[in-house]
């Protein structure tokens, strides 16, 4: 949605409901995408394009939005957005244990695993001139979009501590219509 924002295509798609859980999918993203998982961005051909990484990709691609450099540049903003779409996993990894798991069968061991994930990966930001400093960017939406999350499904993380520096570029952009616009909500 951030991707859409930015590259000024939100008029260009419709928006459908099409949320699910691997218990419960939804039948018509499980047509587009047998792995039953949104985003889930579906062409007038009808062809689906699936995970957010190759949709923000196809959309910078189709609205020349200059969100991935040319050449060498190309692979730390790669890496820096899997890094991010990876916290998006572990986060959403522990929101399932508690919101779709019986209370008997939780592992609190796995729980506390993902969580280190996400805890690494942020001390790893903290260092990282490609989010903190520069043009807006793959990665820098990417980290924007999963620090968000964190804060609505991992509230009680206390990551703006350790990480100071990430905490007042994630503050400062926050103020951005398109960041405003696209708050996770349950
Ligand atoms: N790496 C994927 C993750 C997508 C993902 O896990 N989406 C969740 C959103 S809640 C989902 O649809 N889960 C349903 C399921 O796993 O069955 C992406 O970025 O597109």
């Amino acid at each position: 949605m951030l991707t859409l924002h930015l590259t000024g295509q939100l008029d260009d798609v419709e928006l459908l409901p099409g949320s699910g859980t691997p218990m419960a999918p939804n039948e018509d993203t499980i047509t587009a995408n047998p792995l039953g998982k949104i985003p889930c961005l579906i062409g007038d051909d009808g062809a689906a394009i699936f995970d957010s990484r190759v949709i923000c990709r196809y959309l910078d691609h189709r609205a020349k939005g200059g969100l991935y450099p040319q050449g060498d540049a190309l692979f730390p903003v790669l890496t820096v957005e899997a890094l991010a779409d990876g916290i998006i996993d572990a986060v959403l990894l522990t929101a399932y244990e508690w919101r779709l798991r019986p209370e008997e069968l939780r592992f609190q061991p796995w729980v506390d695993g993902q969580t280190a994930k996400v805890e690494r990966a942020l001390a790893v930001l903290e260092q990282t001139d490609l989010i903190l400093t520069g043009e807006v960017n793959a990665a820098k939406i990417a980290v924007a979009c999963a620090l968000g999350y964190v804060d609505f499904r991992l509230s009680d993380l206390g990551w703006r501590d350790s990480c100071p520096k990430l905490a007042a570029w994630y503050a400062e952009i926050s103020e951005m219509p398109p960041m405003k616009a696209t708050v996770p909500v349950g």
